[in-house]
């Protein structure tokens, strides 16, 4: 097999960037991408059959590990019967009927074949719902590649020296995207205040996670579904990657805080492509053939996509234990790596919830997209580029997450900590 400096190469000719997907090009960290070969629990193997651990765990969807048994029988005994019908199945009922069961406040689902296109269902449902065309974002966070969520926005499409996020994105579009901060209720407020009557929702990361890691403050989601009621607005809470992650139920459980419409991706698929929205009955039967707001998808709800998350919620419903073990793996990384630059002198600021954990090199809280661009953006590429080589595989960016799952041991974590530690020591020099 070519290695993956031969793969790029190759891959530039016929991808944009070689990819297929920006943030896998490296371009955040200057380096050229590996290319992987196979992956198993908590570990992946490059083309060149080195091993690493791995924390991006394909961005989320692999809560329980890679290649895990049940899934992988699951997916194998479904494409026994074909792949893709066209037609209503079983295993669609099954699976909205189990996110019904596990998630509070949602009583249908619709489901689709990425975050990004539950994302852009979900707003086309609450202006739908509402007649209003105005949505409210926050900087920072990523919602998917849809145009209205292109402004001002995290992950991979964060915007260089303040250029929107993505040309080819009409102003007409972006003019009804009103932006605000992050945990500043009044800069939500203040867009209300500015435009009565006309704004549909609010969409939020109830963790912001293509920032890094930051969490909500206190009472900044509460204050969100009170300005929503308020207002008439709707509340849309992106659970993409909290969803299924933070708790059984995801964010709306985790913060005891209630939206109006959820979007799912990652987790729910098991490694497979699949998206979902979800709301009241009521709400979701605005969305054709019930009612005016049409959306539609060829393989929404394909059958081979719908045993691998079926396997996988159905283990996550049955194990709740699997909340408290993955959460408290990312408590004792985090303190590790805390420890770590506590010996080694390194500014660095560790951010968890959850099982989510992000570094920041300052030495000052994160708690805004703003706090979180002032952090050193070449520390970090160095903090990766290090760590590759130690085996541990970070996002090859500053505006990411680290995923721990199920299958991540504690000897796993202490091998990270002790390569953190390591090359901790070597860029304070
Ligand atoms: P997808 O269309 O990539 O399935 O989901 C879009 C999306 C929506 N909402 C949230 C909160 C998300 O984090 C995402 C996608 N997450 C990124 C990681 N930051 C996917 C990785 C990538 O873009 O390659």
């Amino acid at each position: 097999m070519d290695t993956s400096a031969v793969l790029f190469e190759r891959a530039k000719k016929v991808l944009p960037g070689g990819v297929n997907s920006p943030v896998r090009a490296y371009r955040a960290v200057g380096l050229n991408p590996r290319f992987i070969a196979k992956a198993d629990g908590a570990y992946i193997w490059d083309v060149d059959g080195n091993r690493y651990i791995d924390y991006v765990c394909s961005w989320g969807p692999m809560i329980l590990g890679h290649n895990h048994p049940l899934i992988r029988e699951a997916v194998e005994k479904a494409v026994q019967d074909g792949l893709s019908f066209g037609a209503s199945t079983a295993r669609e009922v099954e699976i909205a009927e189990l996110m019904i069961q596990m998630v509070p406040n949602i009583e249908m689902v619709r489901m689709v074949n990425s975050g990004t296109e539950a994302v852009m269902s979900a707003l086309r449902l609450a202006r739908g719902a509402t007649g209003r065309d105005k949505i409210i974002k926050f900087e920072g966070c990523y919602h998917g590649h849809t145009d209205a969520m292109l402004v001002k926005a995290g992950s991979s499409a964060v915007s260089k020296e303040g250029s929107p996020s993505s040309a080819g994105v009409p102003a007409n579009v972006a003019a009804d995207t009103l932006v605000a901060r992050y945990n500043d209720l009044q800069s939500v407020q203040q867009l209300f205040d500015q435009y009565p009557g006309q704004i549909a929702c609010i969409i939020v990361e109830p963790v912001a996670a293509n920032m890094g890691v930051v969490a909500p403050n206190p009472g900044f989601l509460e204050g969100l579904r009170a300005i929503c009621d308020k207002e008439g607005a709707l509340l849309i809470f992106d659970e993409v990657i909290t969803g299924f992650r933070l708790a059984k139920g995801g964010a709306q459980e985790f913060f005891g805080v209630k939206a109006d419409i959820v979007t799912f991706g990652k987790i729910i698929g098991g490694g497979m492509p699949v998206g979902a929205y979800a709301g009241s009955k009521e709400l979701m039967e605005h969305i054709a053939p019930c009612g005016s707001v049409y959306q539609a998808g060829t393989l929404s709800g394909n059958p081979v996509a719908m045993a691998a998350g079926l396997a996988q919620l159905s283990y996550l419903n049955s194990h709740p234990e699997v909340y408290e073990v993955i959460a408290s793996k990312a408590v004792q990384l985090a303190n590790g790596m805390r420890q770590a630059v506590a010996e080694t002198g390194a500014n660095v600021r560790i951010n968890q919830i959850g099982s989510l954990v992000a570094p920041f090199f300052t030495a000052d809280s994160v708690e805004s997209f703003t706090d979180a661009t002032k952090s050193d953006l070449n520390k970090y590429a160095a903090y990766f580029m290090n760590m590759l080589e130690q085996g541990v595989y970070l996002a090859p960016a500053q505006f990411e997450a680290m995923f721990v799952s199920y299958a991540h041991t504690d000897a796993d974590i202490e091998n990270t900590i002790l390569a953190a530690k390591n090359v901790l020591q070597k860029l304070v020099k």
